[in-house]
């Protein structure tokens, strides 16, 4: 078929959109996954598919079962049960049980079968290293982004002993205990012999910087990242104010790493579900406002959790340019509200954001979370293509894929400098 020229026919310019979406790599900024390296912390295959904290708080809307009995249960018991429940007593309608049903088909498995035995074949003969690559290349993702804790004990070790990253997984220094629980974090980094108090005081800052220049050293992150709960507030009188005034900022400005604040969860809403009982809240955006502007030569990520700050997370990023808006967060990864979100940044910032991360757990989740955030990417980039044509910009398939590059990877690259050598420790 021949190459249609501008101006397209919105046939023609949809099928373009489409191919040059589908097409490029993509940087997944936020990810929870680890190289094989890694251990037990790197989760992939079936059973951990089908027991995705997603699923889980979905089960027990199909189940009498207490979570007591739940957790009681072995990983391969939890998968079965969730099986039976969400997929074959009723219909995986749901984002995140189709999501398993499009990774067993991308694997040419029977996402319709009355039990695992099958996929469990499948990814128990899998060779780990190529089935990692194998995997991010079928999602076209040319590089994931970790989240990376010091505080884990299991992680830390990894890292003193060989580094983590490979050329593929890069690090982000998480730091929700240092700026979300220090009324035991002290005690923490004192044992680590770090000279802190629970006072905020010069020399406190002073050790918990070194503590942060000694990861980074270690991780090379390509940003520094917290999740903040819905209340989050500054400036304010509280550790977590003094810690970003007095740590995370100057030390963001004196290494050139980006800080990224993920604002707006409600932590254990439902604490007997563990990792599927966290909660969503709207949260004030006038504290990110004030970060950016007593901070504009530092550079923000910021993405937010409830659907209802989105609009003025838009409008703030259009207030700061050193404010990058990121990716279509947790309870809002879900095709309708991705669409909603994608087109008022087009509307409002251009291609100048980061439309999505896939924020997966479980290797296998980036194929059916980049396939379903790439269909609807598409189509928000095709109303706007389309109504720029018609209002006369003679756009071409050049445009569209300078722009799907930008959105893509190069808006989130350019931002972290990722021309940085990624973490690849020795053999
Ligand atoms: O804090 C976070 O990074 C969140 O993404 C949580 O890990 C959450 O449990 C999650 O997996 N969301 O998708
Ligand atoms: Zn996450």
């Amino acid at each position: 078929m021949s190459e249609p020229t501008a101006p397209f026919a919105d046939r023609d310019l949809r099928r373009i959109i489409q191919q040059v979406v589908e097409s490029t790599p993509v940087i997944d900024l936020h990810t929870h996954l680890f190289p094989p390296r890694f251990g037990a912390l790197s989760l992939w295959g079936i059973d951990e598919l089908v027991t995705y904290h997603y699923l889980i708080a979905e089960v027990f809307r199909f189940t009498p079962l207490s979570p007591e009995h739940f957790w009681a249960m072995s990983k391969a018991e939890q998968a079965d049960l969730i099986w039976e429940h969400l997929f074959v007593r009723n219909t995986p309608l749901s984002e995140a049980t189709r999501g398993v049903v499009a990774v067993l088909t991308a694997f040419g498995l029977d996402p319709a079968a009355r039990d695992l035995r099958e996929a469990r074949a499948f990814f128990a003969s899998a060779d780990v290293e190529q089935h990692f690559h194998r995997v991010l290349d079928m999602a076209n993702v040319s590089a994931a982004v970790m989240t990376n804790d010091p505080f884990h004990t299991d992680e830390a070790r990894v890292w003193c002993a060989s580094g983590g990253g490979n050329g593929r997984f890069h690090a982000a220094l998480r730091l929700d205990p240092l700026l979300n629980q220090w009324e035991t974090t002290p005690a923490r980094l004192s044992a680590q012999g770090y000279g802190v108090s629970a006072a905020i005081d010069g020399q406190t800052a002073r050790e918990a910087r070194r503590f942060l220049d000694e990861w980074i050293a270690r991780m090379q992150p390509l940003y520094m990242a917290v999740s903040l709960p819905s209340d989050f507030a500054y400036p304010e009188q509280s550790a977590r104010a003094e810690l970003l005034r007095q740590v995370i900022f100057p030390t963001a400005r004196e290494h050139g790493v980006p800080f990224a604040m993920m604002i707006g969860v409600r932590r254990a809403v439902n604490p007997a579900l563990r990792d599927a009982g966290d909660g969503v809240g709207k949260a004030d955006l006038g504290a990110v406002e004030a970060i950016c502007r007593e901070n504009p030569d530092c550079r923000f990520l910021v993405t937010v959790l409830s659907r209802e700050n989105q609009h003025e997370l838009v409008v703030a990023a259009r207030k700061f340019s050193n404010l990058l808006p990121f990716g279509c967060w947790w309870f809002l990864n879900n095709p309708s509200i991705v669409a909603e979100i994608t087109a008022e940044r087009l509307e409002m910032l251009g291609s100048s954001f980061v439309p999505q991360h896939s924020d997966a757990r479980i290797l296998e989740q980036v194929i059916y979370k980049w396939r379903h955030a790439r269909r609807v990417v598409a189509e928000a980039l095709f109303a706007s293509c389309r109504d720029l044509a018609a209002d006369g910009w003679p756009l071409t398939r050049e445009h569209i894929e300078r722009d799907v590059r930008r959105l893509f990877s190069e808006n989130f690259s350019n931002w972290v400098g990722l021309d940085r050598p990624a973490v690849v420790p020795a053999e």
